[in-house]
């Protein structure tokens, strides 16, 4: 880590990895197999962080190594357009009914500032929505500090966001209705677009309300505000369909991201093809990328998706979470430790608080943080890697037997009861 830090901020590439919520030096990851990875001194770790959210299938599976050595020994690249593009493209189009098409790109982050961009072209309006606690990537006018109230305008929550660009930003809490309907009644008119991780991960994870997504998608129909689904982590991870098709809602727009491009760069964005043919250059649009639907990537999506596209897959990931879930609820109680354990599908948070619902990013921030550290800690030195933050989703694959279950229900047992 010394050594890194010499030439490297923080000697990570993204802030998460560095540990600091939880202290300590962060692992350095030689290889990964299925639902394991290996530190560079040999350790084995059962990996419930999965890079975030791409390795549904267990890392290194064999399809996706195939495919992605097969199309680098073609070309890391031409800049110009392949059929494994189009395949990629008509395949995300067949499984999420409300993408006509779309765009790909090389991360989350572009594909919801590009979703973004086109929703304040297409509507002529500059103000954006989002949800405290929603994480959309790092552009600008995302980075904005969560105000209190019915929705302030948004304040640059990191040094190098200009004001002006932070001010077109509103913020809401998630889940409050109350709130969403009195926002719409006064100023729907002058909203581009509301963008929310339909089921947020990036505050440990937390679910809609009932009929708090449906409210969402009325006030936004009514003001002409476009609806963006940012489902760069739930897509394709909580269904065929991610969580619009859980939920039964359709959006305007939707990001993609992580499990598309199978751990590899790739995200997109797609929707509504009257939207979407605003975009450069069947419109005026613009949005660019040199490695934009790069071909290994495309080959390790591809590989991913047609995998996950068996019958029974999600019901057989479904399977294991409900007994990781059960084993966790349980082990809370026999330690008496009180906590809540949210999931949907395949991410789930262990919250440290009084056992009540996890509602919002306030109610997050109220959990105990110091406890999730210890946690954490004493999962680690029993061989079980989570992200290194109470504010993130931990993600099950399919390559997590039931015996991989078991081993971590009982090291949770094992942790809890060192926790005081
Ligand atoms: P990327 O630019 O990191 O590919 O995607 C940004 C993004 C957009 N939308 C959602 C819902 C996301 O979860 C993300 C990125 N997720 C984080 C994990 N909380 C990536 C990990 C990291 O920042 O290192």
């Amino acid at each position: 880590m010394k050594r890194a830090r010499l030439v490297i901020p923080g000697g990570v590439n993204s802030p998460v990895r560095a540990f600091r919520a939880v202290g300590g030096q962060p692992l350095f990851i030689a290889k990964a197999q299925g639902a394991n990875i290996w530190d560079a001194d040999g350790n084995r770790y059962l990996d419930y962080v999965g890079s975030w959210g791409p390795m549904i299938l267990g890392h290194a599976h064999p399809a996706v190594v195939e495919a992605a050595k097969n199309a680098i020994e073609r070309g890391s690249s031409f800049g110009a357009p392949t059929e494994g593009e189009v395949r990629l493209a008509e395949l995300i189009c067949r499984r999420v009914a409300s993408v006509k098409k779309v765009r790909l790109v090389s991360s989350g982050t572009e594909a919801c500032m590009s979703a973004i961009r086109l929703a304040r072209g297409f509507t002529g309006r500059d103000t954006i929505l989002k949800f405290e606690g929603c994480y959309h990537g790092h552009a600008d006018y995302l980075l904005v500090k969560a105000g209190s109230g019915v929705a302030t305008l948004g304040l640059p929550d990191s040094p190098g966001v200009p004001a002006d660009f932070a001010k077109h930003t509103l913020t809401l809490p998630f889940n409050d209705v109350g709130k969403l309907r009195e926002l719409f009644a006064t100023r729907g008119k002058e909203i581009a677009c509301a963008i929310i991780e339909p089921v947020v991960g990036n505050s440990g994870l937390i679910n809609p309300a009932p009929g708090y997504l449906e409210a969402l998608r009325e006030v936004t129909a009514e003001s002409g505000s476009l609806l963006i689904f940012d489902e760069v982590m739930t897509g394709f991870r909580l269904g065929v369909s991610g969580a619009q098709g859980l939920f039964g809602i359709t959006p305007d727009l939707t990001t993609f991201g992580k499990i598309i491009g199978g751990g590899m760069p790739m995200g997109a964005y797609g929707g509504r093809e009257d939207i979407m043919n605003l975009i450069a250059p069947e419109g005026p649009v613009y949005q660019a990328g040199t490695l934009s639907g790069n071909p290994c990537a495309v080959a390790a999506g591809l590989a991913t998706l047609e995998n996950l596209g068996a019958p029974g897959t999600y019901e057989q990931l479904e399977g294991i979470c409900q007994q990781l879930e059960d084993g966790l609820k349980r082990a809370l109680r026999d330690a008496n430790i009180t906590g809540v354990v949210q999931r949907c599908g395949s991410m789930y948070t262990l919250f440290f608080n009084d056992g009540s619902a996890v509602k919002n990013f306030e109610d997050a921030k109220k959990c105990d943080h110091e406890k999730f550290k210890a946690y954490f800690r004493l999962m680690l030195e029993r061989g079980i890697y989570l992200p290194p933050s109470g504010y993130e989703a931990a993600f099950v694959s399919l390559a997590h037997t039931r015996d991989d279950i078991d081993r971590t229900i009982e090291a949770a047992k094992a942790a809890l009861a060192g926790i005081k």
